[in-house]
C-alpha cells in the first residue's frame, strides 16, 4: 500500500512522516522545489519540535521520499494552503491544482482525502474538478458507494508546536461522501492515530473544523469586548476574569493584542462567506478581535501624548517605545500572522523609535527591517524606553514581571501584571 501527501507544509510533513514512521510507503509531493530537497536529504524546512528526527529516520529507512510530480498510489491525502483574498473570499486555487496534479495518475479503487481547512461544500467540489479531468473513472457524485474513487475530508486539529503528539493524540473526525469512503479513511488513519475516529459526512467534517476555530474566536472577542468594558469602567479585566471563572459554568479565555496565527482569524470568514445573512456572531468575533489591534496602538500614542506634553522640547523622533514580544501566541517564534507585528509597525510610523523584544528569534525577519523596528534586550529596551507595551505573554517576561512593572509608563495588554 503506497500513500501520497499532496502539500509538505506544517500539517502534510508531520502528516506523511507519520505513515512512514509505521512502515508505509509515502510519497510526498510539494511544489516547493527546496522543500523536496530538504526533505529527501532527511532534512526539515519548517520548525516543529520532534519533526526532524522522525523525518530523518522515515526518508533514510526508505519510507518516505518526496518529489515535485505525483505518481501513482493508493491513497492521496491532500494537505495545501486556502488562504483568503481580499474582501474575505476563500481562494481554493491550490486545491484546484492539487486536483489537477493528481488526476492523470488516479486509479480505480483510490482513495483521495482533503485535509485542508475548507469551506463547506468543498469537497464536493474537489470531486467534481476529478471528474472532469478523468471522464473514464466513476466518482462518489455520480457513482456513490459503488464510485472507482472514493473521496473524504478529514480535518487535522493540532496546535502548532504538538503537532507530531497532537496528530497521534488527538480524536479525528471522517467525513466521506460515501460510508465507503468513510470507512477506507478510517482504516487509513488507525494507522497512527490513537484518538477516536468518527465518522460523519463530508460537509458535517468541514463545519466541524471551521466551528471549532470560530468557536475559540468567539469566546476570544469576548474576552476583548470585556477588556474595552473595563478599561472605560476602570475595572482591571484580569481580576474581572479570575473571579467570574469561579463560577463552575464560566470560562471566559484571555484578552490580548488580537487574534493572530493562520487558523482563528480566517476559518471564521469561510463561514461567513456562504451564509452572511446568518453568521451575524461569528462576523462580529471577527470584526472586534482585529479591532484589538488597532485600540492598543491608540492606548500607546495616548501615552506618548502624555510624555510629550510633559516634554515641551521633545518630538516623536525622540520618543522610544518598547514592544515586549511580535510572535503571534506566548513561547513560539512564529511572526506571521502575528498582531503584536502590527502593532509595531503601526508604532513605528508614527515616526518614534520601536524596541521589539521577542526572546524566541535572533534577527528580524527581513520584511521587518528598515520598518524603524529594532530588536533589543529586554533590560536596555526598559531602560531606554519612555513607553513600554506589553503585546504577548512570553515566559521570560513573566520571569521579569517585577523589572517590567517598575517603568512608569507601562501599557499591558496581556496580564502580565496579574500573573
Ligand atoms: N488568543 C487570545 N486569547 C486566548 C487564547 C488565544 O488572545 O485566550 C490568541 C493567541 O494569542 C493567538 C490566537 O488567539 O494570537 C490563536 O491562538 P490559539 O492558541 O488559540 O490557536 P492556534 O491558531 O495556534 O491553533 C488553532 C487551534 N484551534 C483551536 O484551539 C480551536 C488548533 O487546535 C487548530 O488545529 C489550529 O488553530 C488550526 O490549524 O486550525
Amino acid at each position: 500500500e503506497t500513500l501520497s501527501m499532496i502539500g509538505l507544509g506544517y500539517i502534510g510533513l508531520p502528516t506523511a512522516t507519520l505513515f512512514a514512521s509505521r512502515r508505509k510507503k509515502v510519497i510526498g509531493v510539494d511544489v516547493n522545489a527546496y522543500a523536496v530537497d530538504t526533505i529527501n536529504q532527511g532534512r526539515i524546512h519548517i520548525v516543529e519540535p520532534e519533526l526532524d528526527m522522525l523525518v530523518q529516520a522515515a526518508v533514510h529507512g526508505g519510507y518516505l521520499r518526496a518529489t515535485l510530480t505525483p505518481e501513482p498510489a493508493d491513497a492521496f491525502l491532500i494537505a495545501v494552503p486556502t488562504p483568503f483574498l481580499e474582501g474575505n473570499k476563500p481562494d481554493l486555487s491550490y486545491i484546484a491544482d492539487a486536483a489537477k496534479a493528481i488526476a492523470p495518475v488516479l486509479a480505480k479503487g483510490n482513495l483521495v482525502i482533503l485535509e485542508s481547512t475548507s469551506p463547506v461544500g468543498t469537497t464536493e467540489q474537489l470531486a467534481q474538478w476529478l471528474a472532469e479531468a478523468r471522464p473514464d473513472l466513476s466518482f462518489p457524485q455520480q457513482a456513490g458507494e459503488e464510485a472507482d474513487i472514493q473521496v473524504a475530508y478529514c480535518p487535522e486539529r493540532v496546535l502548532p508546536g504538538r503537532v507530531v503528539h497532537e496528530l497521534v493524540s488527538n480524536d479525528r473526525v471522517i467525513g466521506g461522501m460515501t460510508q465507503k469512503a468513510t470507512e477506507m479513511a478510517t482504516e487509513l488513519y488507525r494507522i497512527f492515530v490513537e484518538g477516536a475516529l468518527v465518522p460523519t459526512n463530508a460537509r458535517t467534517a468541514e463545519m466541524c473544523k471551521l466551528t471549532e476555530n470560530s468557536f475559540r474566536d468567539v469566546n476570544i472577542a469576548f474576552a476583548n469586548e470585556l477588556s474595552l468594558i473595563c478599561d472605560r469602567l476602570n475595572i482591571n479585566v484580569w481580576e474581572l476574569i479570575s473571579l467570574a471563572n469561579r463560577h463552575p459554568r464560566v470560562n471566559i479565555l484571555q484578552p490580548g493584542a488580537g487574534v493572530g496565527g493562520h487558523c482563528i482569524a480566517v476559518d471564521p470568514w469561510f463561514i461567513v462567506d456562504k451564509t452572511p445573512e446568518e453568521a451575524r456572531i461569528v462576523r462580529l468575533a471577527r470584526e472586534i478581535n482585529d479591532y484589538k489591534p488597532e485600540w492598543v496602538v491608540e492606548k500607546v500614542k495616548a501615552a506618548i501624548a502624555g510624555v510629550l506634553s510633559l516634554r515641551p522640547d521633545a518630538r516623536m523622533a525622540d520618543i522610544k517605545v518598547a514592544c515586549l514580544g511580535l510572535a503571534f501566541k506566548p513561547d513560539i517564534d512564529d511572526l506571521r500572522e502575528s498582531p503584536a507585528v502590527g502593532v509595531a509597525k503601526k508604532i513605528a510610523s508614527l515616526g518614534c523609535k520601536v524596541h521589539a523584544v521577542e526572546p524566541n528569534i535572533k534577527e528580524l525577519p527581513a520584511k521587518l527591517q528598515g520598518t524603524g523596528i529594532e530588536l533589543s534586550a529586554l533590560g536596555s529596551a526598559l531602560a531606554d524606553a519612555d513607553v513600554v507595551c506589553v503585546l504577548v505573554k512570553h515566559r521570560p517576561f513573566i520571569e521579569q514581571v517585577a523589572e517590567i512593572r517598575k517603568h512608569a509608563q507601562c501599557i499591558d495588554v496581556v496580564g502580565l501584571f496579574a500573573e
